[in-house]
């Protein structure tokens, strides 16, 4: 009896955590209390774990009843009636631009970051040289030798504010390093320099010659565009990060209701494309005490679960998977996309890429990070907070860097590129990591942070960080119109945003 019940959880794609099976044979009945969860197609877990057993258990020995049941399917969506057009075709053709899956230099135990910070260093200051203001760039060395119009690029090594709110700086590059004053007022209010940013300066020695003054500070920054051109695309991407599959607190009846809207909406019809910025699933040992928050224990089975719900998405969109510091990789920045035996959970419909990738779609340039460095700039700057990730990617854009800051939270890997850098401008670009839903614009630029499927975990209550889940934001590929689909709420209200 046991092997036929658990075929059928099978064929419905239920997966069972051992000690559901236990306390499944344990009941008397086994089979009716199978049939009472398969049955209730739209409350049914994606996972079923010993509790569930135990509700539907006692849910059965109540006259299905249960308050909780009732409670539960007020909140559940409709069943979604089919579609009844035909969705467009699209080309489904998702490039990827730039990506260090498979071309990672990181070898054996050499941990050289020096030719990362040389690429680093060498390609935003071709960008720097470019800059108007910064004509006639020259070495460090050598403007240390002089006392007027000294412009120069370098790495910043440290920072430090003065009692009368000046910054000085220490700037390095491949020639030497020299210290500079940026008194208050020459940069933005509030302009912090991260460790390890490079930068431009213009400015002139002091006159007991120990210290640059600066006059101005140069960010590489992106040009001044008005960004997207209707290019007659006729689909729309949209972006689902931070899954957290496997978590306690993965917001099943709002992931059920986001497949029941794509599944019949017509406007689901023409999304063409779902772009997932990382933490797919909530991984095993990511912090302490994790496990007591897991309601699926093992890594394997999280990306089974997310196969199983992945599945649901309808079959004309092609879903690329990004990951982020929750997956299955390595931590260190750039992650390559997920090894062999979790893609073959998947089928032909999902792309695998790394952290970070540039994507090319419908001929739009798509820049996706899962976000991680985030937690650096926020730490390192006075106004960058976790409510509004699209300041810290503008800092990003500013900086044409996504992770400046080598020794913080963020590990970067010793690749003898720099993945990191922004060195190409980008249509949208998207982060997630923040769990909030921001949708903004950037010198032409569409800037989405991508709201996540978990509700709020110890950490951020610890944390005072208040998630903004359930939301999809989404960018009509052919217009740049940009919006929000909310699922948090029955009936879904939809967010328009103004650019
Ligand atoms: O990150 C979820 C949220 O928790 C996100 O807002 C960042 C925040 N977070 C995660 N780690 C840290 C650290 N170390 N400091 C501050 N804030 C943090 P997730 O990646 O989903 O766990
Ligand atoms: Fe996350
Ligand atoms: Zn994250």
């Amino acid at each position: 009896m046991k092997r036929s019940v658990l075929n059928r959880f099978g064929e419905m794609g239920i997966l069972l955590d051992p000690k559901a099976v236990d306390a499944l044979m344990r009941l008397s009945d086994p089979e009716s209390c199978a049939n009472r969860i398969i049955n209730d197609v739209q409350n049914r877990p994606l996972v079923l774990t010993e509790e569930d057993v135990i509700k539907y258990a006692s849910d059965e020995r109540d006259g299905n009843n249960s308050e909780a049941t009732d409670k539960h399917r007020e909140n559940a969506p409709a069943i979604a009636p089919p579609v009844d057009a035909k969705p467009r075709e699209f080309s489904r053709d998702v490039k990827v631009l730039k990506d260090v899956t498979g071309n990672s230099t990181c070898v054996g135990n050499v941990i050289d970051f020096a030719k990362l910070f040389k690429d680093r260093f060498s390609t935003l200051k071709k960008m720097l040289a470019k800059r108007r203001e910064l004509a006639g760039l020259m070495p460090i060395s050598r403007a240390k030798k002089l006392e007027r119009d000294l412009r120069f690029a370098g790495i910043v090594n440290d920072s430090r504010f003065t009692k009368n709110g000046h910054t000085i700086i220490e700037v390095e590059d491949d020639t030497d390093k020299i210290q500079v004053l940026v008194p208050k007022g020459t940069a933005r209010p509030n302009e912090a320099f991260l460790k390890d940013e490079v930068i431009g300066v213009v400015g002139a020695t002091s006159r007991d010659g120990g210290i640059v003054i600066a006059k101005d500070v140069i960010r590489p920054d992106v040009p001044l565009s008005s960004g997207m051109a209707p290019n007659g695309s006729q689909a729309i991407v949209a972006f689902i990060s931070d899954i957290h599959v496997g978590s306690n607190t993965f917001l099943e009846v709002e992931w059920r209701r986001m497949i029941d809207w794509l599944k019949k909406d017509p406007v689901a019809r023409d999304i063409g494309y779902i772009v997932m910025p990382g933490d797919l699933v909530d991984g095993i040992g990511v912090y302490p005490g994790q496990e007591d928050e897991l309601k699926i224990d093992d890594l394997y089975e999280q990306y089974a679960a997310l196969s199983e719900i992945t599945k649901d998405l309808p079959d004309w969109i092609k879903v690329v998977m990004m990951p982020g510091n929750h997956d299955a990789v390595r931590l260190a920045e750039p992650q390559p996309a997920l090894p062999k035996d979790i893609r073959s959970l998947f089928d032909s419909s999902v792309k695998f890429v790394g952290n970070p990738c540039y994507l090319e779609i419908e001929g739009r340039t798509i820049l996706a990070y899962h976000g991680k460095s985030i937690d650096d700039f926020n730490s390192g700057t006075r106004h960058l907070n976790y409510t509004n990730p699209q300041e810290t990617m503008r800092e990003m854009l500013r900086r044409r860097h996504l992770a400046p800051v080598y020794g913080d939270k963020t590990p970067l890997a010793p690749e003898q590129k720099d993945y990191l850098v922004i060195d190409s401008v980008p249509d949208i670009f998207v982060t997630g990591h923040v769990h909030v839903c921001k949708v903004d614009e950037y010198r032409g630029i569409r800037l989405i942070n991508a709201s996540a499927w978990q509700s709020q975990t110890a950490f951020q209550r610890m944390h005072n960080q208040m998630p903004d889940p359930a939301k999809v934001p989404m960018v009509h590929l052919g217009t740049g119109e940009c919006w929000v689909e909310d699922f948090s709420a029955q009936p879904h209200p939809r967010r328009s945003v103004s650019m």
